[in-house]
């Protein structure tokens, strides 16, 4: 499918009938803007790479033998990707090329075929509510990009027309309930928010009620940094999502995990029990603009077995991207 029509389904799809829909410029536009976001956004990994690899290629042509597929590994490996799916592409340059004097493009194309295939996934729009609100739950560890990814997710909405509730299920945190309100107040989305301390199953409850009773067409409740050793606080995940199934009974209709793209290989390992407790239905992928490891997209594609929908790539709200792998590989190797 092409990559403008899986956006579509990806991001826009989802306005319910009687929304207008967008213009074919506008969403053009949008995409134009996202895949330049996304460059910019990857920039760190790009500029890695491309100096990496460059430097392999310091004559005019290289004879591919062994050192120069070790050399090649050993940059691969830098972008956190993994031994494993390294080793897959250093295989594939080996088949490909071994005992032959190849140019860099030859080198670089071989790699991002290999990579494009490692970064499929089977298609994964946003799930969506048949009928009446959608309810989305975020949820992660302290300081994964939660809230901040829920802005961008509420502008990203608001600009496709629908209407929004958020949703200040963090109540652990007073700061975390006025964080999101200063951003509901930037992007003009409407809030619901609780006391400090409050029950935030009350809030997720008033929350979608008050979705359905204003007719809006997503909710996005926030929720306290959590892991997945904390039984209570996993249990408060559970109430939540009994309370959200009790007004929607086919909600939330996903539960976004929020993963930090600079917490590398280790942070990863450790949301994945996370993932399978707390129901997980895709991941958000935040802050690659912080990283040069941009490759790190892979064992989560492995390890976690969830669609990734959405990745992060700074701290305004336009900085959310569509993940898919094409373009995902043209912003690694952008120049
Ligand atoms: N550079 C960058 N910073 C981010 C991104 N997402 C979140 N942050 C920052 O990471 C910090 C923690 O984010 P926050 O949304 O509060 O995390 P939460 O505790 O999971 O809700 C804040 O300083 C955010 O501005 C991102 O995609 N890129
Ligand atoms: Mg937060």
């Amino acid at each position: 499918m092409a990559l403008f029509e899986r956006f579509k389904k990806t991001a826009v799809s989802s306005a319910a009938a009687d929304q207008p829909a967008a213009t074919p410029e506008d969403a053009a536009a949008e995409r134009t803007g996202w895949l330049t976001r996304l460059r910019q956004g990857l920039k760190k990994t790009s500029d890695l790479l491309r100096t990496d690899i460059r430097d392999l290629f310091k004559t005019e042509g290289r004879l591919v033998d062994e050192t120069f597929l070790t050399e090649l590994y050993a940059v691969l490996v830098k972008t956190d990707m993994g031994t494993g799916p390294a080793g897959e592409i250093r295989d594939r340059v080996a088949r490909d090329f071994r005992g032959r004097v190849v140019q860099m493009d030859e080198v670089l194309a071989a790699v991002q075929d290999s990579l494009r295939t490692l970064l499929t996934q089977d298609e994964a729009p946003l799930a969506r509510a048949t009928a009446g609100p959608t309810v989305i739950l975020v949820v992660g560890v302290n300081g994964s990009g939660k809230t901040t990814s829920i802005a961008k997710l509420a502008h990203m909405f608001l600009a496709q027309g629908q209407r929004v509730v958020l949703g200040a299920g963090d109540t652990f945190r007073a700061a975390a309930v006025e964080q999101l309100t200063i951003w509901a107040q930037r992007i003009g989305a409407e809030i619901v928010t609780g006391a400090s301390g409050s029950d935030p199953a009350s809030v997720a409850h008033r929350t979608v009620a008050r979705a359905l009773e204003t007719g809006a067409d997503v909710c996005v409740i926030d929720t306290a940094g959590r892991l997945q050793t904390q039984v209570n606080l996993m249990q408060q995940l559970d109430k939540i999502r009994r309370v959200v199934g009790k007004l929607i009974p086919d909600g939330p209709h996903e539960v976004l995990l929020v993963l930090d793209a600079t917490a590398g290989q280790n942070g990863i390992s450790q949301a994945r029990g996370f993932s399978d407790a707390a129901g997980c239905t895709g991941i958000v992928l935040a802050k690659l603009d912080g990283t040069a490891k941009g490759g790190v997209v892979i064992p989560i594609l492995q390890q976690f077995r969830l669609p990734v929908k959405f990745v992060g790539l700074g701290e305004q709200p336009d900085d959310l991207a569509p993940f898919d792998a094409e373009s995902f590989v043209r912003g690694m190797f952008a120049r």
